[in-house]
């Protein structure tokens, strides 16, 4: 076993990453002299990092957008970001997006591919709903890789710049790769944290109105 291929173990790294698609009407201004006449719209399927400055062409080899058998070469290949692809066409069918990782590269032991089914949206969900000028449709998921228990060379490329990444309290030196978060998570914390403030001093405002509202009611049955 090389040094590069060591796992660490109990650790994982998420990577916020977004997939979807964005769509347009064809106008006939925008329609090319190629363009086939039944083609209604033009579309774009993407997958990128969430943090654009994340660089991951040392971990990923090439994604690959498997398009729908009418279409020529429905199997496209990118192999540097933008990981997308444009295309024209009258119909919405499922797209299959596949992350290809460089040799060595995995999410974890029993898990060595990643696969998106994602469903290209030509139309808007709900056709009362106020459209968006020219027609034009985004739908765009979250998602996030997880690298379990990474090798050394991963969690070296995925912190390489610890954009998304952060140590936070360094302290037992053999525990140190345990102790990185992600910033928005460490805001979560920090949200909740001041929401479970809030949430306390209601219950005590309501139980406090609870109490005198008892009291009145006793009040008011003593009177009787
Ligand atoms: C449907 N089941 O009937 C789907 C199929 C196919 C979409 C959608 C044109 C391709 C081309 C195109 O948009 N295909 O002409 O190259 O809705």
């Amino acid at each position: 076993m090389s040094a590069n291929s060591k796992r660490i173990k109990f650790v994982s790294i998420s990577l916020p990453v977004l997939y979807g698609n964005h769509a347009y009407k064809l106008t006939p201004e925008k329609r090319k002299s190629n363009t086939p006449p039944d083609h209604t719209h033009e579309w774009t399927v993407f997958f990128k990092p969430v943090l654009g400055d994340i660089d991951l062409t040392p971990l990923i080899k090439k994604v690959t957008f498997k398009l729908h058998e009418t279409y020529e070469n429905p199997i496209r290949s990118i192999e540097h970001p933008p990981y997308q692809v444009t295309e024209t066409g009258w119909g919405e069918f499922e797209i299959i997006i596949k992350l290809h990782f460089h040799p060595g590269v995995d999410l974890g032991i029993n898990e060595k591919n990643f696969q998106i089914f994602h469903a290209l949206k030509l139309h808007p969900y709900n056709p009362q709903h106020p459209k968006r000028e020219n027609g034009e449709v985004h739908s765009i998921l979250y998602d996030e890789l997880v690298f379990n228990e990474p090798t050394d060379k991963v969690f070296e490329i995925l912190t390489r710049k610890p954009g998304n990444l952060i140590p936070y309290k360094l302290s037992n030196p053999d525990k140190r790769d345990q102790e990185y978060i992600r910033p928005d998570e460490n805001d979560e914390l920090g949200r909740m944290d001041l929401y479970i403030e809030k949430i306390k001093k209601e219950i005590e405002t309501q139980a406090i109105e609870y109490k005198k509202l008892e009291q009145e009611k006793l009040a008011l049955e003593n009177t009787k």
